[in-house]
């Protein structure tokens, strides 16, 4: 009951900060679709054009006009309605290729390294995880190996307290390597559990950042085999098309094995969760629609083609 109510309470936020990009979906995409008497290439070209406004990207708009397209030849769509039907659909069907939420064994160490430019969420995000996956049962603890600016070791240790999980860290300007490197030799003789690395977003240069990233994982890897278990890259979502230019970079360089979309709500840029999906092969495997510890879910491409698309209750 407390699952489904919480649920509600996270479609209705996620609705709510996704508003701008449910106008142009819902409202016009309706306006275009039911004042259509005729399914043709007019109908066809307004549609394309709400939905790139939307921001889903001119990949998926592609895809679903010519999926359409295929239906009105195969007499599949007979009327508006029908098509109004399709376009859920069809978004839905892309949304759930990236749809894989992440499975933590609970009978060993499972390392979760955190990647990001700088201000995306990665520290926020990693205290609403740390609180998640403790709710799930699984041990968790944190470690500061963000030891660039000061001030982010003593915000990923008030998340700590906050989750009352155990936090690593060593001084400000301490090697990351060597605080993550502490981690798991710790890590190794207490009990299996999740042990979550919050990095730094921004250093002198921007190489400088992608060889300490690297090196992390090196460390970790020889001290742990299969470690980093998860590399999760956190994105935001009001930056748009920079976030997919981002999660390219950090796939190059480091390798990314999913994807959080931090700050789904009150952007106009909701459509880029589509264009992730559509241009990304990354997992995408929470979304973040507010600052409040329960405002990070796992993605599900039902729940968020439910808020896109479901009317407001009256
Ligand atoms: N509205 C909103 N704000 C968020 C969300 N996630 C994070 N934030 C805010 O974004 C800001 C930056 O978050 P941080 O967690 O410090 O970002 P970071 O990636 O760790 O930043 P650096 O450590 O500087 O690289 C904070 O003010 C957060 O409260 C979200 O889903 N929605
Ligand atoms: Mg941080």
């Amino acid at each position: 009951m407390e699952e489904q109510n919480n649920k509600k309470g996270f479609i209705e936020r996620l609705k709510s900060g996704l508003a701008k990009t449910r106008k142009l979906l819902l409202t016009d995409v309706d306006d275009i679709i039911l004042g259509s008497k005729e399914i043709g290439q007019a109908l066809f070209d307004e549609l394309e054009e709400a939905l790139i406004a939307a921001d889903v990207g001119p990949a998926f708009t592609g895809e679903l006009i010519e999926s359409l397209k295929g239906k009105v030849k195969r007499k599949e769509l007979g009327s508006p309605e029908i098509l109004r039907k399709a376009l859920r659909e069809t978004m839905r069907e892309i949304l759930r290729r990236n749809e894989a939420p992440l499975r933590i064994p609970s009978d060993r160490i499972y390392t979760i390294m955190v990647i990001g430019v700088n201000g995306t969420g990665k520290t926020t995000t990693i205290g609403k995880l740390a609180r998640i996956l403790k709710g799930e049962g699984h041990g968790v603890t944190l470690v500061a190996a963000d030891t660039f600016r000061a001030a982010a070791i003593e915000q990923l240790d008030a998340w700590a307290k906050r989750a009352a999980v155990p936090l690593i860290r060593q001084a400000a300007n301490a090697d990351p390597a060597a605080v993550v490197f502490d981690a798991l030799r710790a890590a190794k003789t207490g009990r299996p559990g999740v042990v979550i690395i919050d990095t730094a977003g921004r250093l002198h240069t921007k190489v400088n950042l992608m060889e300490e990233l690297k090196k992390m994982k090196r460390i970790m890897a020889r001290e742990l085999p299969g470690a980093p278990h998860e590399v999760l890259l956190v994105l935001d979502a009001t930056t748009g098309q920079n976030a997919i230019a981002q999660a390219r970079m950090f796939r190059d360089e480091i390798g990314v094995t999913g994807l959080i979309l931090t700050k789904l709500d009150g952007t106009s840029k909701g459509g880029v969760v589509v264009r992730i999906a559509q241009e990304l092969d990354i997992p995408l495997r929470y979304i973040g629609v507010g600052e409040q510890p329960d405002d990070l879910r796992p993605f599900r491409a039902d729940e968020f083609v439910e808020a896109l698309f479901t009317p407001n209750e009256r």
